[in-house]
């Protein structure tokens, strides 16, 4: 027998908390966690399954936030399941405390994804669910759990939902089940002034199982997960109709309920009367940060239930790999966090071809060797040469998870989202591709991966100004000096967010993608070029061993007989421009030149002084090139330093007219370095 009153009690629990928390801190958003809370509650009481003692269990069911406003209502319910104190809870949004205003990923307490921006949190959901396909098909049914998310109106609102409804659909991620907290409310207006769809209509049409029921229903709560957990075929959503700010009340007892102002401040600051809605919720004015005795014991015996769950999974777990030891090897491989063992160097790479070309043939290679990994790209898979890897998997399609290759149509911020969830799932490496151009439609789920510590990989190629005759409108100019902004910016472990590589050859490439795969605590960003570019020379003969230097950041490629008068320093194809700058340099000054492929300005910055003194000797001028804004190599150069790049927008015509059109040529780099010195 299911005791509604008591679920009931649970969740008014969990609105005092809220509406607690908020005032407390003076700030925050405790309507809509009100509403939720129904639903969290019956969740996490009753369906969630997870190993209380085991944070970190591979077959626990996922929890994805997507409205990351709404944490007072995820901190009350982890209270309850006993991940937080009641005295991170009066910490609610300070300095130190694990109770941040949104809520950022920590699976030591439950918390499976950061969120904040809206639309993100259910798209790793998404990615959540096709990982844990992906192992299934792999490993077998056994390890199966659900990936639950929860989304409000903003997230539904968001473009991106359009990408991780079309997807989950698509692929059919009967896993996947999410509640849409349908209050009417968001926080300038109501939710029917901005938009008259039906929600239910568009679910459907992408091949979701919906349900629609009174989200602050406990009954119909369990009806609609019961059901959703007995889906087969598609992902579903469940449309739950609730109450914004439900249970506030004025001092007159007249109902605060269904208002805009209560969304995001505190509620006394809407007019709410805290004390009679603490009254009202079945608490005590003057204790508001407290556990109800009676809801204590719902979730004392919830945790009995779940360590027996998970003591009965675990144990299934343990029979399989008893009868599979091959296959339980591979799982614990899978899970292990390391780099998978690749001989790169034994990779052949044609001379001379364009870095997207030398990264589809590194690709081919791991598609062959690294079983857990996923590569997508967002339609130009042919284009940024993630088909090398395609070439020998196939693409994951609904009903079939053993391809390891996900087509993610038209949309970028969607597919990096996934390689998110896909990250925070475990056991599988993330890689996406696309135009270099596009990493601006990707840059808020860049910026989460730099966040959460994801090493999802990113592929740009088109890297430059050569895709010339597409024009301006796909020619990165700016975007790489964006990307690189992430390589300043620490992470909570004091790292540097992002791990950005601009190969200047082929071997390069291959050493880039040694250091992306080998990179597990950051985002690596891989930015190839379209056109050919000729190899950096082999001093040793062996260039790829040369090539290792880049796991300094930047190096060396030339170094010059005497002293040097000049270091010339660029990423990419520039590096070979380079090349033929300096020959005429030498020619016809007889100049000492020593030449730098910097692939990272982030990574050489983290190597110790003398080595960097090596590479860009002080007092020696510095000159760069590239092909993005100027600012790109700046930091390289110094304050005495000159770089040649652009500071205007493309235009179209064949790359080799605007490389002569904007001096990307040896004649010009020599003129550029010639009046740099004053020669
Ligand atoms: C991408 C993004 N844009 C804007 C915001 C700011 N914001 C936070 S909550 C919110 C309103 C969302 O309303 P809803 O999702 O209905 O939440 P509820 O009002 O039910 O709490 C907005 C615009 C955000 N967090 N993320």
């Amino acid at each position: 027998m299911v005791d509604i009153k008591l679920l009931n009690s649970a969740a008014d629990n969990m609105r005092i908390l809220t509406l607690a928390m908020v005032e407390q801190s003076k700030s925050g958003h405790p309507g809509g966690a009100m509403g939720g809370a129904d639903f969290v509650n019956v969740l996490y009481s009753r369906f969630l399954n997870y190993d209380p003692s085991d944070p970190h269990w591979i077959n626990r069911d996922r929890f994805f936030l997507d409205p990351g406003h709404m944490s007072p209502m995820l901190y009350s319910v982890l209270l309850l399941a006993g991940k937080y104190e009641m005295e991170d809870i009066r910490n609610f949004r300070q300095w130190g405390s694990v109770t941040s205003g949104h809520p950022e990923v920590d699976f030591e307490r439950g918390v499976e994804n950061t969120s904040g921006p809206l639309g993100q949190g259910h798209t790793m959901a998404v990615g959540a669910a096709i990982a844990e396909r992906f192992l299934c098909a792999r490993f077998g049914e056994w390890m199966s759990h659900k990936i639950y998310t929860f989304i409000s109106d903003g997230g539904i609102q968001e473009e991106i939902s359009q990408g991780a409804g079309r997807i989950a659909g698509t692929l059919g991620l009967h896993n996947l089940i999410m509640f849409y907290d349908s209050n009417n409310i968001q926080l300038s207006t109501k939710v029917d002034e901005v938009t008259n769809e039906d929600v239910a209509m568009k679910y459907k049409s992408w091949n979701w199982n919906v349900i629609t029921i009174d989200g602050n229903n406990a009954q119909q709560i369990i009806d609609a997960l019961t059901q959703a957990n007995q889906e087969k075929e598609r992902p579903t959503l469940i449309i739950g109709k609730t109450i914004m700010g439900k249970g506030c009340i004025a001092a007159d007892g007249s109902s605060m309920e269904g208002k805009t102002s209560t969304h995001g401040q505190p509620v006394s600051a809407a007019g709410v009367c805290v004390n009679s809605t603490v009254k009202n919720l079945g608490g005590d004015p003057e204790n508001q940060f407290r556990v109800f005795p009676e809801v204590e014991s719902l979730y004392a015996k919830r945790a009995e239930e779940l360590i027996k769950i998970a003591a009965k999974k675990k144990a299934e777990q343990a029979e399989w790999a008893k009868n599979n030891p091959a296959l339980a090897q591979k799982l614990e491989k899978f899970f292990d966090k390391k780099a998978p063992l690749v001989d790169y160097e034994k990779i052949e790479q044609k001379a001379n071809q364009s870095t997207r070309a030398a990264s589809a043939t590194v690709l081919s290679a791991l598609a062959k060797e690294v079983e857990n990994m996923i590569v997508s790209s967002a339609d130009l898979s042919n284009s940024d040469k993630t088909d090398g890897f395609l070439k020998n998997t196939k693409a994951i399609v609904r009903g079939d998870f053993s391809g390891a290759f996900l087509q993610a149509g038209v949309s970028e911020l969607t597919m990096a989202c996934i390689m998110n969830g896909i990250a925070l799932h475990g056991g599988i490496i993330a890689a996406c591709g696309t135009f270099l151009v596009f990493s601006d439609y990707m840059k808020p789920a860049c910026r989460m991966s730099a966040l959460m510590q994801l090493p999802v990989i990113y592929v740009w190629s088109h890297d430059a100004f050569r895709v010339g005759e597409d024009g301006p409108t796909h020619q990165p100019v700016e975007h790489e000096a964006q990307i690189r902004l992430l390589e300043h910016l620490k992470n909570h472990s004091g790292k540097n967010s992002m791990l950005a590589l601009r190969p200047a050859d082929v071997q390069e490439t291959t050493v880039a993608w040694k250091m992306a795969m080998e990179n597990r605590d950051t985002p690596t960003a891989l930015i190839l070029s379209r056109q050919n570019i000729t190899d950096v020379p082999a001093v040793s003969g062996n260039r790829y061993k040369e090539a290792l230097s880049a796991q300094k950041g930047a190096y060396i490629v030339k170094k010059s007989k005497r002293t040097p008068d000049v270091v010339l320093i660029a990423s990419g194809s520039e590096v070979s421009t380079l090349f033929e700058g300096a020959a005429l340099l030498e020619e016809r000054k007889n100049l000492n030149i020593q030449i730098v492929s910097a692939p990272s300005e982030g990574l050489f910055r983290t190597q110790s002084k003398e080595y960097q003194e090596e590479v860009l000797p002080f007092e020696t001028p510095v000159f760069g090139l590239t092909a993005g804004v100027p600012v790109t190599l700046l930091g390289l150069v110094g304050a005495d330093g000159m770089v040649w790049g652009l500071n205007h927008f493309g235009y179209s015509a064949p790359a080799d007219i605007l490389d002569k059109k904007f001096g990307f040529t040896g004649e010009n780099i020599y003129e550029q370095v010639c009046e740099f010195l004053g020669e």
